[in-house]
C-alpha cells in the first residue's frame, strides 16, 4: 500500500495521506479510499484505470472533464478530480495510469433499492440527462459502438466461431435463445438508422452502485464517467432498471432469487418521465419497455462473449464466473420479457 500512497502523492493534495484501502465492486477498473491525517472518512479515491479497456487515456479524462465542468456550471454536484502537481489530469508511473478524485461524503450507494427512492432516482436521473442535453462540446467515443446490440451480436458470434477455449458446446442452449431473439432486440439500431431516433450524451453504465444516494434518496452524484457518451436514452433508463429491478444480484447463482420487479419499474419509470419531460420524444417513451429488455439481454451477451473468449474483459473471482453472470443475466431478461404488455400498459394507462 506504500506504493499506493506514493501515487496518491503524485496529485495537488495538500494533507498528508495516511493509507489507501480498497474499494467498491466495479469490474474494469481498481478503486481506493484515500485517507489523510486528521480525519475518520476517506477524503480522495485513487483509481487504477483500465488501459486494456481504455486506450486513449487523454481522451477518456478529456471527455470527463467536459462533463463535469458543464454539470458544474449549471451547479449539479459532479464528480471532482484533481490535477497531478504538474498539470495533468492522470498520473502514468511507467505501467499504469491513475487518476484522484475527492470523495463524495455522507453518500450511500445500493445493489438494489426500494420503490420510493427508484422514484426519487428516475426524476434526478432524467435531470442530470436534460442537464447534458445542450452540450456543445462534442465527445470523443471512448468505446466506440459500445451499447450497439447489432455490433455486441456480432462479437458474439466472432466468439463463436472461433471457440478459442472450446467452452461454445456447454452454451448453445443459451446461444440460440439469444439469436432466436435478435430481430426483436435490435429494433433500436433499426429506428437509429431510419432517422427515427436521437442519440443523446447519456452516463451508458447507469446501475444503481454507480450513484450516490444521500439518506432521503436523493441521487447526490452520479459516479463512473468513463462511458459517458452519445447513445439512446436506453441506455441509461435500461441499465439503472437492469441492477434495481433485478430481485436478486446480477451474477446471482441462485436463479430463483432472480426476478423483474415491476414495483421497482413503475415507480422508476414514473420519476424518470418527469425529469425528462422536457425532451422526451414519443418514440423513446414507447419504447422504454423494449429498453428495459435490452439491457439484461445485452449484458448476457457480453458476458457470454467474454466466457467464451476465455475471460480477458470482466474481471472474474472464480473461472465459471462469467458463466454464472450470463445466466443470472438472461433469467432477468426472461423475466422482464414476461411482463413487457403489463410495463406497455403501465406506461399508457
Ligand atoms: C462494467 O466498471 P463497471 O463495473 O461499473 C462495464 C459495464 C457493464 C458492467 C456490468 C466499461 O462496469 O458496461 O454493464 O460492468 N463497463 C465497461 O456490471 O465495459
Ligand atoms: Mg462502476
Amino acid at each position: 500500500m506504500d506504493k499506493l500512497i506514493g501515487i496518491a502523492q503524485k496529485f495537488k493534495v495538500s494533507e498528508e495521506i495516511t493509507s489507501v484501502k480498497p474499494m467498491g465492486e466495479g469490474l474494469i477498473n481498481d478503486t481506493y479510499k484515500v485517507f489523510v491525517k486528521g480525519a475518520d472518512a476517506p477524503k480522495y479515491v485513487l483509481q487504477r484505470i483500465n488501459n486494456a479497456i481504455f486506450q486513449d487515456v487523454d481522451m477518456l479524462m478529456d471527455n470527463i472533464n467536459k462533463v463535469t465542468a458543464h454539470l458544474q456550471a449549471k451547479n449539479i454536484k459532479t464528480l471532482q478530480f484533481l490535477d497531478t502537481k504538474d498539470g495533468k489530469s492522470y498520473y502514468f508511473d511507467g505501467e499504469n495510469y491513475w487518476r484522484l478524485m475527492v470523495f463524495v461524503p455522507d453518500s450511500l450507494t445500493y445493489q438494489t433499492i426500494n420503490a420510493q427512492f427508484s422514484r426519487i432516482a428516475g426524476k434526478s436521473f432524467g435531470e442530470f440527462e436534460s442537464a447534458l442535453a445542450d452540450m456543445k462540446e462534442p465527445l470523443g467515443e471512448i468505446i466506440p459502438d459500445f451499447h450497439n446490440i447489432e455490433f455486441r451480436l456480432k462479437q458474439l458470434s466472432d466468439a463463436v466461431a472461433e471457440d478459442r477455449v472450446g467452452r461454445v458446446k456447454e452454451v448453445q442452449y443459451y446461444l440460440d435463445e439469444i439469436f432466436k431473439r435478435e430481430e426483436k432486440m435490435t429494433l433500436g439500431e433499426r429506428l437509429f438508422r431510419e432517422g427515427k431516433l436521437p442519440k443523446r450524451v447519456c452516463h451508458c453504465d447507469t446501475k444503481v452502485n454507480n450513484m450516490l444516494f444521500d439518506k432521503d434518496g436523493n441521487v447526490l452524484c452520479i459516479i463512473d464517467l468513463d462511458t459517458v457518451m452519445p447513445s439512446f436514452v436506453f441506455s441509461d433508463y435500461g441499465d439503472f432498471l437492469r441492477t434495481a429491478a433485478n430481485t436478486g444480484m446480477e451474477d446471482d447463482p441462485n436463479l430463483d432469487n432472480i426476478d423483474f420487479n415491476m414495483e421497482i419499474f413503475e415507480a422508476f419509470t414514473k420519476g424518470y418521465l418527469e425529469g425528462t419531460k422536457a425532451f422526451l420524444l414519443p418514440i423513446e417513451k414507447e419504447n422504454l419497455p423494449y429498453a428495459a429488455m435490452l439491457f439484461p439481454y445485452m449484458q448476457t451477451v457480453r458476458f457470454l462473449a467474454d466466457y467464451i473468449n476465455g475471460d480477458t474483459y470482466y474481471k472474474i473471482k472464480y473461472p465459471e464466473h462469467n458463466l454464472i453472470r450470463t445466466k443470472a443475466q438472461w433469467r432477468l431478461f426472461e423475466r422482464a420479457e414476461a411482463k413487457e404488455i403489463e410495463m406497455m400498459k403501465f406506461l399508457f394507462k
